[in-house]
């Protein structure tokens, strides 16, 4: 059965690859997975019908059959589960790529996101100035850290999996911030994955639905 995903009618981004709907079009392209997309607009994504897909409002979905999921990370999870390609048969290394998930997700993501949502949350406050270079800290330490740990390999724990193509997506929302330009491995890291065909397949496809070309 061919999945349905739902991607913002119009992303803030200008077809940039940030949304999270990239993610799940990486997943499925790395699995080799036909998916269907569903455009949801901002109003849209707030209503009744959008909210059982998903209860916050927001995108992306996914529906397979019976089967309705949101959170990126647990649609992803679930495409590498099903399909080969994004985690390894070990079991042990397999439990290690999905850690990396969760290390992308609640470890890394936290700090980048509330650097980059600040200007739009605090910027009118007294306070605003003196919060940027320590919530850049924040983000440095976790960097420090993580460059530390990939080192001079090419992924996080052996082959390519799912936890690198959610590292990679959470990093590359510290694009612009003057922070990942200080860290020769991560950016590396980043090109490595961007390189990959199933990369460049799904971030053309979104890039379409920004530039009209999505047919
Ligand atoms: N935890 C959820 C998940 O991982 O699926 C979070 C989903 C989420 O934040 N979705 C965002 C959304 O629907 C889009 S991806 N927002 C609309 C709303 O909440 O009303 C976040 C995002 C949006 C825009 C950019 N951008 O323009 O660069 C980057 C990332």
């Amino acid at each position: 059965m061919i999945p349905t995903i739902t991607a913002f009618e119009r992303s803030p981004d200008g077809g940039q690859g940030l949304a999270r709907d990239m993610r799940v079009r990486w997943a499925l392209e790395e699995a080799g997975q036909p998916y269907n997309v569903r455009l949801v607009s901002f109003a849209a994504m707030k209503q009744p019908a959008h909210c059982a897909l998903q209860p916050f409002g927001q995108i992306p979905t996914y529906e397979e059959g019976d089967l309705v999921l949101f959170e990126s990370g647990s649609i992803v999870l679930h495409i590498a589960e099903r399909h080969g390609g994004l985690l390894p048969d070990d079991a042990n290394a397999r439990a290690r790529a999905i850690t990396w998930m969760f290390a992308a997700i609640g470890t890394i993501e936290p700090p980048i996101v509330e650097r980059e949502q600040v200007p739009f949350t605090e910027r009118d406050q007294p306070w605003y100035e003196a919060r940027l270079p320590l919530l850049e800290q924040r983000i440095r330490d976790r960097l420090n850290v993580l460059s530390g740990r990939l080192g001079t390999a090419d992924w996080l724990d052996g082959g390519f999996s799912a936890g690198d193509l959610m590292m990679v997506m959470v990093l590359r929302r510290a694009e612009g911030m003057d922070i990942l330009e200080h860290y020769p491995n991560l950016s590396a890291y980043i090109a490595r994955a961007e390189a990959r065909p199933a990369y460049q397949r799904a971030f053309a496809a979104q890039l379409a639905v920004a530039t009209g070309n999505s047919g």
